[in-house]
């Protein structure tokens, strides 16, 4: 009985968290570490539609961010610098970028971009969103229904120990 109850709120929360996801657009941040010579971290992966900020002040160099095939570029070094760029839907890939006074110097990075989830036609996701908050008397029944299956199993075992 436990087991199912536990199975069961596994499987809703399974099937919650994709939704959940789907909205959220991450930011992710690069600055530049310790040594004044690298990108803090140098290597991320996000999705499409996830924003990276590249963020740094009062740095003792100034440094830029630019992107091998200008796809991004936050401009000439500076000691402060607060950049941001999204990428969009359909720019999956990678990209490599450098910052350009010290790049000979190891000051480069990668950052990968995923597809985002495959995305469901918006009539389709504003019945799911609607079902989202009829969810708990949707999935009232089924879940009764389980928990009646493991009660008459429970019972036929019992009854077969005792007979
Ligand atoms: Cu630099």
């Amino acid at each position: 009985m436990l087991l199912a109850l536990l199975l069961s709120s596994m499987l809703l929360q399974g099937d919650l968290t994709p939704l959940a996801e789907e909205e959220e657009s991450d930011e992710v941040i690069i600055t530049v570490d310790s040594t004044n010579l690298r990108f803090s971290p140098s290597s991320v992966t996000v999705t499409e539609g996830d924003t990276v900020r590249f963020f740094w002040s009062g740095q003792a160099l100034p440094h830029n961010a630019v992107e091998s095939n200008e796809v991004f570029d936050s401009g000439e070094p500076q000691r402060n610098v607060d950049y941001s760029f999204t990428f969009e839907l359909g720019t999956n890939g990678t990209y490599d970028f450098v910052c350009e006074p010290h790049a000979a110097l190891g000051m480069v990075g990668q950052i990968i971009v995923e597809p985002a989830p495959p995305t469901i036609e918006n009539n389709t996701t504003n019945e799911t969103n609607l079902n989202v908050s009829d969810m708990s008397e949707d999935t009232l029944p089924s879940l009764s229904v389980g928990l009646t299956l493991c009660a008459v199993g429970a019972s036929v075992v019992a009854f077969r120990r005792d007979h």
